[in-house]
Parts: C-alpha cells; sequence; structure tokens
C-alpha cells in the first residue's frame, strides 16, 4: 500500500538500444496512463510509460492545492474494470480531496504492480513516425530514445499549465506559487499577505482555504464565476459498503448517463436546471421567492435560462442579486457578478465561497475596474493601485486538450508537425483517438471526444478498451498501421461543431478552456462532443463494426 505521496521505486532504466524497443510507449503516468499500460500488458504486449514526474498520478499530483477536490463522485471518478479495486479501496468522501486521490493511484499502481514498466523522471521531448518501418521514435529530454510501432498519448488534457505572462514577475521578492505545482510539502501561510490569481473552479476552490491561512487575501478576479453549493460531505457510516454492494448497479447507471456520471458531480449540481418555469413569464416576487429560498442556484434553475438568451440575460441579473444577499459590501458583490452568460464555462461548485468575501481579511479586485499592469518587487500593480504581498498564488488555467501534445515536437507522416496543424487547423481529431497524418498514435481524449463535457473516467476506461482492441486487431491480423482518413476527422469534427450551434456555447462573451480562448494565439473553436457518452461509445462502436470506417488500415 503507498502513503500516496512519496516517490516509489521504479523500474531500472534500459543500458541499450535493444532494450528500448517496445511493442507501445504510453506517455504519461496518471489514470489514462496506469491502465493502458495495465490493458496493453495483459494483452501480452511489452510496454514501456515514460513519465516526466517522479511518481504516478498525473495532473492528480500536480494539483496539490490548498482545497483542491475532484468535483465528481468518488465511486464513479475511479476505475471500473476491476471489480478487486473497486472492493478494496475504501472512499472517505463522496467528493474525493486530490490526497486521496493521489493515495488511490498509488494503490493502483502497487497492486497492479505497474511501477516495473513506468520510467519516472523522464520528459518526452520529441516523437517522430519513421515511415520506413512504420515506427516511433520517442526522444527524452535526457536524450534516451525509445522506439515501438504504436504510442498512446496518455499526457492529460489539464496538463499543461499556462504561463501567465505579466510583465515583472521575476522582480518580485516574495514568494511565488502555481496551483498546478504546488509544492508538495506544501505552504505555509500563515501571517501572510496572499494574493490569488483566477477564479475558475481552481481559485474558486484554493480561495475560501487560504483566506483561512493567510493575514490577508487579495482575490485578483478577471472574470467573475457562476458557482453552486457543493454536495462535498464524509461518507455517512456505512455508506461505502452499501455503495459497494451495488457496484454493478451504479456502473451499468453511470454507462447510461450523459455525462459518464448518474450520482453527484459538479453536472448533477447543474443538471437540476428547469426546475422552475420560464424566467421571463415570472413575476418580481416569484424570483425574489426564488432566489430568497433557494440562493444562487434560484437565479438559475428557470426552464429558459439556457434556452432563451433574454431569458439569460434575466438569470445573470438575478444572480447578482441572490449574491448581494450573501456578500454583505454591496461593490464586492457587485464585483463577483459574472458579466458572460450562464452556461457556457465549465460549472464550478464551491464550499463557502461567496461567505468567504464577508471576512475582513478578504479583498476582492475586481480586474474589470482596472487590470494587473504589472508585477513590482513588492506587490502587484493594477489600474486600480499598488498591493503589497508576499505571496502570489497563480490559479490561471490550462492550454488544455491540445497542450500537452504541442509542447512535444510530436512528427507524422512527411515530418508534419501536430502542433502546426492543430494551430492552422485548429484541434482536430477523429473520434478524439486519432489525427489525421500521424498513424499509429492514439490520443485520450483528444479533440471530439466528450472531455471537458463528461466524467473523464468515463470516456478514457473506453478509449483505452478501444485502443487496445484495435491494437490486438491489426497485430492479429498482420497490418502495421492504423490511420485517421482526412475527410473523416473533418465530418467528425464538423459533427461535434454542429451540436453547439447556436447554443450559449459560442457566445462571443464566452472565453474559456472549452473553446481555446483562454490561450493567446490558439484558434478559437469548440470541439468538446456534447451528445453525451453513451452516444459516443455507440458512435466509435460503430466505427469498429464497420471495419474501422474513417481509418486507412495498411
Ligand atoms: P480556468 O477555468 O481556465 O480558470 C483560470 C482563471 O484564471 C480564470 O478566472 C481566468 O480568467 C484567470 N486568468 C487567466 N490568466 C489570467 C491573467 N493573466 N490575469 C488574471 N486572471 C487570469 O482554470 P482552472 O484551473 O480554474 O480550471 C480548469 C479545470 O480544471 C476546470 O474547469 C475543471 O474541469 C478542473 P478569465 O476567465 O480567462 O477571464
Amino acid at each position: 500500500m503507498s502513503d500516496g505521496n512519496g516517490t516509489r521505486a521504479g523500474s531500472t532504466r534500459p543500458t541499450g538500444a535493444a532494450d528500448r524497443h517496445y511493442d507501445a510507449i504510453v506517455v504519461g503516468a496518471g489514470f489514462a496512463g496506469l491502465y493502458a499500460l495495465h490493458r496493453l500488458r495483459a494483452d501480452g504486449l511489452r510496454v514501456r510509460v515514460l513519465e516526466a514526474a517522479d511518481s504516478v498520478g498525473g495532473t492528480w499530483l500536480f494539483n496539490r492545492y490548498p482545497g483542491a477536490r475532484c468535483d465528481i463522485e468518488s465511486i464513479e471518478y475511479s476505475y471500473s474494470f476491476s471489480p478487486e479495486l473497486q472492493q478494496e479501496w475504501n472512499w472517505s468522501e463522496v467528493l474525493p480531496g486530490q490526497p486521496e486521490i493521489e493515495a488511490y493511484l498509488n494503490f493502483v499502481a502497487d497492486r497492479l504492480d505497474l511501477r516495473r514498466d513506468i520510467q519516472f523522471d523522464t520528459r518526452v521531448v520529441e516523437m517522430s513516425f519513421d515511415e520506413a518501418d512504420s515506427t516511433w521514435t520517442v526522444r527524452t529530454e535526457a536524450g534516451e530514445r525509445f522506439t515501438a510501432p504504436f504510442v498512446v498519448a496518455a499526457t492529460g488534457i489539464l496538463s499543461a499549465p499556462l504561463d501567465p505572462g505579466i510583465p515583472g514577475l521575476d522582480t518580485f521578492g516574495g514568494t511565488v506559487l502555481f496551483s498546478s505545482r504546488y509544492p508538495r510539502e506544501g505552504f505555509d501561510l500563515a501571517g501572510r499577505r496572499v494574493a490569488v490569481i483566477g477564479t475558475g473552479s481552481t481559485g474558486v476552490q484554493i480561495i475560501p482555504v487560504v483566506a483561512e491561512q493567510a493575514e490577508h487575501l487579495y482575490v485578483l478576479q478577471r472574470s467573475a464565476a457562476y458557482t453552486l453549493p457543493s454536495p462535498a460531505r464524509p461518507y455517512e457510516p456505512g455508506e461505502l459498503d452499501e455503495l459497494k454492494a451495488n457496484y454493478d448497479d451504479i456502473r451499468a447507471a453511470q454507462l447510461v448517463a450523459h455525462v459518464g456520471a448518474a450520482r453527484t458531480s459538479a453536472f448533477s449540481v447543474f443538471m437540476n436546471m428547469g426546475g422552475f418555469p420560464p424566467l421571463k413569464t415570472a413575476t418580481r416576487e416569484e424570483q425574489l421567492r426564488a432566489i430568497e429560498e433557494n440562493g444562487v442556484r434560484g437565479a438559475l434553475y428557470w426552464s429558459d435560462v439556457l434556452s432563451d438568451p433574454e431569458a439569460g440575460e434575466l438569470a445573470t441579473a438575478l444572480y447578482g442579486e441572490a449574491v448581494a444577499l450573501i456578500v454583505r459590501d454591496p461593490r464586492t458583490a457587485a464585483g463577483l457578478t459574472p458579466a458572460y452568460p450562464f452556461g457556457c464555462k465549465r460549472p464550478i461548485i464551491d464550499v463557502g465561497y461567496y461567505e468567504t468575501f464577508n471576512r475582513d481579511n478578504v479583498t476582492l479586485v475586481d480586474l474589470r475596474q482596472g487590470a494587473i499592469e504589472e508585477i513590482t518587487p513588492t506587490g502587484i500593480r493594477t489600474g486600480q493601485g499598488h498591493h503589497e504581498v508576499d505571496v502570489i498564488l497563480f490559479a490561471t488555467g490550462f492550454d488544455a486538450l491540445t497542450g500537452a501534445l504541442t509542447r512535444i515536437d510530436v512528427r507524422g507522416r512527411d515530418g508534419v508537425v501536430l502542433g502546426d496543424v492543430w494551430r492552422d487547423e485548429g484541434p482536430v481529431a477523429y473520434l478524439g483517438l486519432g489525427v489525421a497524418g500521424f498513424p499509429n498514435l492514439f490520443l485520450i481524449q483528444g479533440p471530439g471526444s466528450p472531455s471537458a463535457a463528461s466524467n473523464y473516467l468515463a470516456t478514457m476506461e473506453y478509449q483505452i478498451r478501444w485502443i487496445a482492441d484495435c491494437v490486438a486487431h491489426l497485430r492479429g491480423g498482420g497490418h502495421q498501421t492504423i490511420e485517421t482518413l482526412p475527410e473523416a476527422q473533418s465530418e467528425w469534427i464538423d459533427g461535434v461543431q454542429a451540436l453547439v450551434a447556436g447554443s450559449v456555447l459560442l457566445h462571443p462573451k464566452c472565453d474559456s478552456w472549452y473553446n481555446g480562448a483562454n490561450v493567446p494565439g490558439k484558434k478559437r473553436m469548440y470541439t468538446t462532443y456534447v451528445a453525451g457518452v453513451p452516444e459516443f461509445h455507440k458512435q466509435c462502436d460503430q466505427v469498429v463494426a464497420s471495419g474501422y470506417s474513417g481509418f486507412k488500415i495498411s
């Protein structure tokens, strides 16, 4: 068993070129990489996992900031492929915190004896496809080379942190922390003046916890969040045992659930939308009663809020009134009211977020009233003045979905660079699994998959099974390569985009990692599949049933 924290003994490093040829290379040892290793190894392949960190966990290893917690229920945000793992691991909370998830992944790595095939402290910097022998060569930062016919990029969808790009950062005399690489030993914020920059899911989790520790907390907010109270709680005594006794039913329900999670999650908190009649026809008294009785939730649950832009605007105003019922200072309450429509960003759930702004040691700096200009040796200068701080904690997000792979020099047929393809065409892929021009390179939750609109685990496990079956099919039939056809890729991505045409997800005021607008220079495009996880699985199954239609097998 693991303590979930330390470096574990990794595999030995190969010594010669012959040792470095594998049947498959998996990049990354997070949830996806661990399962890919287990599954492909079970199918008889020699597999090597290359992992930049010194331990397993991926996104859940790095994002160890105060308050880090999953927003999907633990018993659904966990591997479903092994009844033994399901029964042996005991979750303590409905929505698990980061330490518990990290400990779980260490438990899985030990239980399945995965570490012997994982090489830690190994950052992949280049992958190139050799057409002559249909082999990928994978090069690491230390200059090692590995070869294999197949590569599984289990590199994560939220694993490439954004550089906030604020001038003067290197002149700051205090401590700079990043939520996405928070110190493993923690950081004592007591007696310090702290600035948190960013109010997405991460910032909203961090802020209430840091407020309790810091002498003073400045929240530098560029966009206000829509966030609803989290149902996080410990499991009651005996509750988990009962759930485990019904695990088959839980997994069956998950399989047919639109987002790949049938129980408590950020999605379920928001999906009870429509509990009220249309907002546009509600009387003023009905509107006020809704927020008095239901808090911020009461501003959003009307049946027309997502479908009718006018109702959406009314809901935003009502949301501001609901915030003002919690936050005592009217200026702060106004600052916490979003200026973009509800529904276009990832749903956020929180523990005591708005209440935090009633504390004497918390100040909201609404950057809409004056943006950040520079970081100075003693603090942060905004259009509203200078804020003296000892610690700056960035929660500024990720180059999501594609960033982890564009930071590697990935070269396919004719030396074409994946980063160039995604820069020019936008984030394209077929079924979120393959990109035209990159044979035998499998993505996990790539563009065009349900990724951000789903329980990551549900689609990830399905995709790894799909990939393993595909590799077995190729090897069994004496085939060397599988490659996405460009026309299938275009058709798939067009279909993915058609699903959201006219929806709030494409609203021009909606800048988020969902559509790439949070990354300077990235093509703005919404490529998350929203027709649901079950439909996605069906589509992928059909592709197999029709002889891998949309792919060329050679
Ligand atoms: P998000 O959701 O991308 O949030 C990043 C936040 O940081 C957001 O409030 C940004 O404001 C803000 N930001 C980014 N750059 C800056 C600069 N330069 N100055 C000020 N503020 C900035 O990332 P999270 O880590 O919170 O969440 C990512 C996902 O992880 C989440 O959706 C869950 O699925 C788990 P903006 O909104 O761009 O104006």
